[in-house]
């Protein structure tokens, strides 16, 4: 029943009834393990709280009953999450006998079950329900307007610090949570507005004419996200700096069996294809049945329509997925009702109905499109047939490589391999230049260490077609080296070494040379990043010698520490490295190759919509946006599971 006056905890009933002890249950499972429920107890799993709470407000405008979120940070850490839809029900729910807004807050998975909730996320990080977040907030209150009444409760770790109450009147409707997160389990309270900002901004493009602001009151930033367009906007965004097959981008979206169906796709003059996918918000990063049943409706309709038009000859064969999607930016964005997803991480859809829904939706409406801009139409299949002859002088490539038996298994001449033959215990350094080559082949640990040396620039393979990038001799090293084939071929169980390093200078040149190597793995062997088996040695930039000491430094900032410290006794001498040629092998092997003393930068994809963003700056001609990407991708760790 909801009272007017609010109790101490000591007034509540006394009996202790079985729903508080699962309550106590669930509470102390969430505290002793918060990793199981939010990832982690990092930033990442910080802001996880602060989107748990967005995405409920998220599942109200999905329900088409909320048109504003509004999140904002505190000055005393504190998040306040408001939106204007119905309100968290307040009533008594009957199986409990508590009210519906203590059921919510107070038992893990309440959310999903309870009654209502049309879309709710049942799976991925995301949906863990709001019970998890009040279990991780040393102080939690939420605020409901509902049925011209003001209502609230609060709660301490997750703990109800009395019933729900009506405090006031309300005018309207909505729900605002507000909590702080518990500064005994997370390290610590440090919101990153920019990270939470693109979430946001995403979470925008996905509900099409969903308000979100964000407002962060500790440096007084505010920004508000509103896509008219949707995932339309979405493309537009992501193509803004492509140059364009078609100038405004293809929008199908159709409701279908209580599918939400909503696609847009655009076609840029590049060799990539970006399809980002989403089920109910969730980034199904590893696709699914919405993205199968997208390709194929995708493969089919380009195809008739080019044989329909004349386009396509009677004797030229049909155009393959990948004619169809070089080029291709595209969102798929489908909402339904009890989404299964799949995968370690949760993040593959696989109900199958979704496959023929998204198949139909975009099959009808892509048809109509084509039939109704024949100028759009005929140029995207150029695209398609332009993509298919330089797939075809791929291939007449790929085979004459073959027949030279370059592509073959025989491994390059230049490979200072290991003696070791577990792959788990292996790794290959991919050295730039043939002089720190030498230096690595002479410094390492041969048992387990083989070196690569690779001469000049590895060309740009953003930008360079299929052919002439198997052409090229240090790309195809690479790949024979490790042994997984690339693209449709790659196959991460025959990779021979575990750990791929890359070992370049730290200088201008160098890290050209890396943000190359990065951008041919991402482009053609994705899996190796995504599984960490990617690194980056980390060699230092000085050395400092002082009082017949020798101390590494591997940054400015290490570098100005130290020098404070020794300020007090001699002076240091201060060396600068600017090469890996510049070190002996022995000097190599202390400072950057030792497994018991190196840094290594772990190369990890955040997520694919970052990525493709920042492939593409990299490739660009800005020098501060590339350094930008490798401090923000690159986690450091010391010793990597050795
Ligand atoms: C259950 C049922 C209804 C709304 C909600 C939950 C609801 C939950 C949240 C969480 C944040 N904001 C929210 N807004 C609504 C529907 C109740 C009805 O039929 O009026």
């Amino acid at each position: 029943m909801v009272q007017q006056d609010s109790p101490s905890p000591q007034q509540q009933e006394n009996s202790y009834t079985a729903q508080d002890i699962q309550v106590l249950d669930g509470l102390e499972a969430v505290r002793r393990r918060p990793g199981m429920y939010i990832g982690s107890t990092d930033q990442r799993g910080l802001h996880h709280l602060v989107c748990e709470i967005a995405y409920n407000c998220i599942d109200e405008a999905m329900a088409g009953c909320c048109t504003q979120v509004q999140v904002t940070i505190r000055q005393d850490g504190t998040v306040e999450v408001a939106d204007n839809g119905r309100g968290i029900p307040t009533d008594i729910h009957q199986a409990s006998g508590t009210s519906a807004l203590e059921t919510v807050m107070t038992i893990l998975h309440a959310g999903a079950k309870f009654g209502g909730r049309s879309y709710m996320v049942s799976g991925g990080l995301h949906g863990v329900g709001a019970a998890v977040v009040n279990a991780l907030s040393s102080w939690l209150r939420v605020d409901v307007k509902r049925e011209g009444r003001l209502y609230r409760q609060e709660y301490q770790k997750g703990i109800p610090q009395g019933k729900v109450t009506a405090i006031g009147k309300a005018s309207d409707t909505g729900t605002v949570t507000t909590f702080l997160a518990d500064a005994s389990i997370f390290d610590n309270l440090d919101y990153d507005f920019n990270t939470l900002a693109q979430t946001f901004r995403e979470l925008a493009y996905l509900n099409k004419g969903l308000e979100i602001s964000f407002k962060d009151e500790r440096q007084d930033q505010e920004m508000t996200f509103y896509f008219e367009g949707g995932i339309a906007s979405f493309a537009r965004h992501l193509n803004r700096d492509r140059t364009l097959i078609h100038p405004r981008p293809i929008y199908v979206s159709k409701m279908i069996n209580s599918t939400d169906v909503e696609v847009a796709l655009q076609y840029n003059d590049a060799f990539t294809e970006s399809i980002f996918s989403f089920a109910n918000c969730v980034n199904t990063v590893n696709g699914g049945t919405h993205v199968t049943g997208f390709r194929a409706a995708l493969t089919r309709v380009l195809n008739d329509y080019a044989r329909k038009s004349k386009l396509l000859k009677d004797d030229d064969s049909n155009l393959s997925g990948d004619d169809v999607r070089e080029g291709l930016t595209a969102i798929i964005n489908v909402k339904l009702t009890e989404p299964q997803f799949e995968g370690q991480t949760k993040t593959k859809l696989s109900n199958a109905e979704v496959k023929s829904q998204v198949e139909s939706v975009v099959g009808e409406g892509l048809n109509l499109y084509l039939e109704e801009h024949p100028n759009e139409a005929r140029k995207i299949i150029e695209k398609c047939l332009t993509a298919a002859r330089a797939r075809e002088a791929a291939r007449r490539a790929r085979e004459l490589i073959i027949r030279k038996g370059v592509l073959d298994t025989t491994l390059p001449g230049k490979l200072a391999d290991c003696s070791e033959k577990d792959p788990s215990r292996s790794e290959l350094y991919l050295v730039e230049g043939d002089s720190a080559g030498g230096s690595a082949k002479q410094g390492r640990d041969r048992r387990f260490q083989a070196i690569l040396p690779l001469r000049g620039k590895i060309l740009n393979v953003e930008k360079a077609p299929m052919d002439k990038m198997l052409g090229h001799e240090e790309i195809r090293a690479i790949i024979t080296a490790l042994g997984t084939g690339i693209d449709d071929s790659f196959d991460l169980s025959r990779l021979r070494y575990h750990r791929v390093i890359i070992m370049t200078d730290a200088d201008v040149d160098g890290s050209h040379i890396r943000t190359l190597l990065l951008t041919f793995f991402f482009r053609h062997m994705a899996a190796l990043i995504n599984q960490g088996h990617l690194l980056i040695a980390q060699p230092p930039l000085y050395r400092v010698r002082s009082n017949k000491r020798q101390y590494w430094v591997y940054s400015e900032k290490e570098k100005e520490g130290l020098l404070k410290r020794l300020a007090e006794g001699k002076k240091a001498e201060i060396q600068r490295y600017k090469g890996l040629g510049e070190m002996t092998p022995v000097q190599l092997w202390e400072t950057t190759m030792n497994p018991t003393s190196r840094t290594m930068l772990q190369v990890g994809i955040e997520d694919a919509v970052k990525a493709n963003r920042i492939f593409h700056t990299l490739m660009g001609h800005e020098v501060a946006p590339r350094k930008a990407f490798i401090q923000a991708h690159a986690r450091s760790v010391r010793n990597l599971d050795i």
